[in-house]
């Protein structure tokens, strides 16, 4: 079988791919790249223009096996979402509501979130990552957060909790008027050891007033993860693309990560979500992105992102197949097997809710990469045989 890795070697040959950079115009990015070089904005702009989109992949994916070979991520999670009653009304969210009252609003006690975790582990025993994220409740304290956390853990202690984007530590901080650094520890405390990327969606103030005026600007959003970061707490960076910016919002949003990394260093992972629009309020302005401009997306991130060392496409928003030929155009991991997916299924989408690690592993290998199961902080997770089939239930 011919993988995208066998495509990669084959253009390997500095003939082959002089050929094709120079053909698309990219013959001097790629040097730049090759080089080790820092892209500018200007350049950013231009791979987003080039007429090659597979050009582009070829030359994401040169960055790519630089970083990690042929490796592809992946790892066993699930999601828990306590709530989605929310004071806040984002034009591109399906998932939130007003108050309890509505239709499809949902809070879950902590004695709730026990019960639906320790369904999952009894189910899923090698389960790794639990993240958390929901609404900002207009009557939940920090403290009811802070609950839901300490029961995760009570429900999985061998899971990292992955918890709270920035948008919900900033209201933590307000509605506790505590610092974020107080926050912060309260958290890391609870049990709380990695932070993920979600509430960046788009940075520029412009479209950020249009799509969701109500969230925190861009700047407290870097400074809610800078002091993660100092307190030694790893994080993530999201996009939310294919609604109203441009491709120069995008290359924007991306260069102001690389900003944040170059003061914080403490972003893993980048992650391009691609809009669906299905059951929002912005379902009439656009379709949300098509595959090729997804892939485009994430090939450009690659090249720009010089400093963080993860391209995440979440298989959940991407669609599994776009995601799957994403491994040859800059992306190393994929997510997880997620259980069950809320945020992004309570506006549309159709992709299964959860998948098993069999299908994530085939789905790597038949694109000619290799699979690898990470921890939350990338380590290399190796299980003995015995713990496979002790987690499988043939064992006791
Ligand atoms: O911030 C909301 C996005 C995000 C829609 O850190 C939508 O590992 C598409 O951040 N269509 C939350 N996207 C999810 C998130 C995330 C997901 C997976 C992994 C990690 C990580 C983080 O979901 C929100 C928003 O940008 N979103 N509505 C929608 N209709």
């Amino acid at each position: 079988m011919i993988g995208l890795a066998d495509t990669t070697r084959e253009l390997a040959t500095p003939r082959a791919r002089a050929r094709l950079y120079e053909r698309s115009g990219l013959a001097e990015i790629a040097e730049k790249v090759r080089s080790r070089e820092r892209l500018s904005r200007e350049e950013g702009e231009a791979i987003f223009r080039c007429p090659d989109l597979f050009a582009v992949g070829a030359l994401a994916d040169e960055v790519r096996v630089r970083l990690h070979g042929d490796t592809a991520y992946y790892n066993r999670n699930m999601h828990m979402n306590p709530t989605n009653v929310c004071i806040e009304r984002c034009l591109f969210c399906g998932f939130a509501r007003r108050s309890d009252d509505e239709p499809g609003a949902f809070t879950l006690s902590p004695e709730a979130v026990f019960e639906r975790v320790a369904s999952v582990v009894a189910r899923s025993p090698g389960l790794t990552e639990v993240h958390v994220v929901g609404g900002l409740h207009p009557k939940k304290s920090f403290d009811y957060y802070l609950d839901v956390v300490r029961a995760v853990r009570r429900a999985a202690p061998r899971a990292v909790v992955k918890a709270y984007t920035a948008e919900e530590i900033d209201h933590f901080a307000r509605i506790a008027s505590l610092s974020l650094e107080a926050v912060l520890v309260a958290m890391r405390e609870a049990g709380v050891t990695a932070i993920p990327g979600g509430g960046a969606e788009i940075f520029d103030p412009v479209v950020r007033k249009k799509v969701c005026a109500e969230k925190i600007p861009a700047e407290r959003w870097f400074e809610v993860h800078a002091e993660a970061h100092r307190l030694g707490i790893p994080s993530n960076a999201t996009m939310l693309f294919g609604h109203v910016e441009t491709p120069e919002h995008r290359v924007d949003h991306v260069l102001r990560v690389r900003e944040g990394q170059d003061r914080s260093r403490g972003f893993q992972t980048f992650i391009p979500l691609p809009f669906n629009p299905k059951e929002t309020f912005l379902r009439k302005l656009t379709n949300g992105p098509t595959g090729a401009d997804v892939l485009r997306t994430l090939a450009v991130s690659r090249l720009l992102l010089d400093n963080v060392p993860h391209l995440k496409a979440y298989w959940v928003m991407c669609g599994l197949q776009v995601a799957q030929v994403a491994l040859g155009f800059g992306v190393d991991d994929l997510d997880g097997t997620l259980v069950e997916e809320k945020i992004v299924h309570m506006a549309g989408a159709e992709t299964p809710i959860g998948l098993t690690e069999e299908q994530i592993v085939r789905t790597i290998r038949e694109a000619g990469r290799t699979p690898v199961e990470r921890d939350s902080f990338y380590r290399e997770l190796v299980r003995e045989p015995r713990e496979e089939r002790a987690l499988a239930g043939e064992i006791a």
